[in-house]
């Protein structure tokens, strides 16, 4: 870490800066598009992955380079002035269950180096620095057999986590809600430190852009990529499993909604979000409905399937619409009609990877 003297002539000349992590990502795709049409500040990549070139040319920077490494994360606090920051890189449900000490390290070793760093900005720039935070349904955990009967989950509800990954989300929340509200507590002058810290558990989402890899979500954006390219597929989950869904650019909707309110009309620091929740085997037939004569069976994964059963099949986002206006633009036709069946082009993406 820098002294003292050194963050005061830095602060001088960085420049106002918004920093996307997981900039590749599928939720990457969605928020840079809209932040580069909306013409805000500067826009600062960084994801492990070298950045879709589409998406390189509406960045003003982009970093290659993982979240774990902090001399990349200080070099980039003494050149950027970040307001806002999209903490978005992450290990995903299915994938973190491969390798949980490695998904941990991920996303909460990450995440806490991303608070410190949106810390540091607070106190270089004498504002609090946003941090939006995208957690997830995986952090509930219903008792097997609860599920059918239990409604919409309120946030303070079953947050029993099953996952390695619904763990890290969980506990980064409350990182998240300790940068917010706790931060050196027993330190003098904390009325501007921490971090303006906003979380949404989003439901599994579908992007007409791109394809979901690593996730237990990933079934139904897979089952509509796949047809749409005139494959056959083979749904991992049972006919009647039923999680909520959300389209693409509402997800971005209200994460760009989250971070303009006013903090102090905020309820709590992490909301429900939701649009749709078809059982698979409803998505199926919209599905066939839109591309005759496609084929979809359904060939559960068992230990997969244990993880789906475990998430909630609605969620209560009643406090996202009472504090902050959340309305998501497109229902469950509206989503396929009006934006998945134009949005796809099977030839800009490859096929899905079944059952990763
Ligand atoms: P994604 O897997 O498409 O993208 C994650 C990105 O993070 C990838 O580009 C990856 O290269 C990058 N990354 C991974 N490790 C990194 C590291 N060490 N350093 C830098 N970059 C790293 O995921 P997504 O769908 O875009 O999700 C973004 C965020 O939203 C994640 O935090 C995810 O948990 C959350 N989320 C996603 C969904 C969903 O259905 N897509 C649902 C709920 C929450
Ligand atoms: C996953 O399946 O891991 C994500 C999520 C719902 O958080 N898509």
């Amino acid at each position: 870490m820098r002294g003292d003297g050194e963050s005061a002539s830095v602060g001088a000349m960085r420049e106002k800066a918004i920093l996307v992590t997981g900039a590749n990502g599928e939720i990457g795709h969605g928020l840079i598009r809209r932040l580069a049409t909306a013409g805000r500040e500067k826009i600062v990549a960084l994801d492990l992955a070298a950045l879709d070139p589409h998406l390189s040319e509406l960045c003003d920077d982009v970093v290659q380079g993982s979240i774990l490494d902090r001399a990349l994360l200080d070099r980039l606090v003494s050149r950027y002035d970040f307001a806002t920051i999209f903490h978005l890189a992450a290990m995903l449900s299915t994938r973190a269950e491969f390798t949980p000490v490695a998904a941990h390290e991920v996303n909460v070793q990450g995440t806490l180096n991303l608070l410190q760093l949106a810390a540091d900005q607070t106190e270089l720039a004498g504002r609090r620095a946003k941090f939006l935070f995208p957690s997830s349904i995986a952090v509930y955990g219903l008792p097997p057999g609860e599920k059918a009967g239990s409604g919409r989950i309120h946030e303070k509800s079953w947050n029993l986590p099953t996952t390695m990954y619904g763990c890290n989300k969980a506990y980064c929340e409350h990182l998240g809600r300790y940068y917010a509200e706790h931060y050196k507590q027993l330190g003098a002058g904390r009325d501007l430190s921490g971090v303006d810290f906003r979380a949404l558990r989003f439901p599994g989402l579908i992007s007409a852009q791109t394809i979901p890899s690593g996730g237990t979500s990933d079934f139904l954006p897979e089952m509509v990529h796949t047809v749409a390219r005139g494959r056959s597929f083979e749904c991992f989950v049972r006919e009647d499993t039923r999680i909520p869904f959300m389209a693409m650019p509402d997800a971005i909707q209200a994460l760009l909604l989250l971070e303009q309110v006013d903090e102090r009309e905020l309820s709590w620091r992490v909301y429900n979000v939701t649009s749709f929740n078809p059982s698979a085997g409803e998505f199926g037939e919209l599905v066939r409905g839109r591309w005759p004569g496609s084929e979809i069976r359904f060939v559960p994964d068992e230990k997969r399937q244990a993880i789906v059963d475990r998430w909630p099949a609605d969620v209560n986002d009643d406090a996202a619409r009472a504090d902050w206006s959340w309305r998501p633009e497109y229902d469950l036709v509206g989503a396929l009609d009006e934006y998945l069946v134009p949005g796809i082009d099977p030839a800009r993406s490859p096929m899905p990877e079944q059952g990763r």
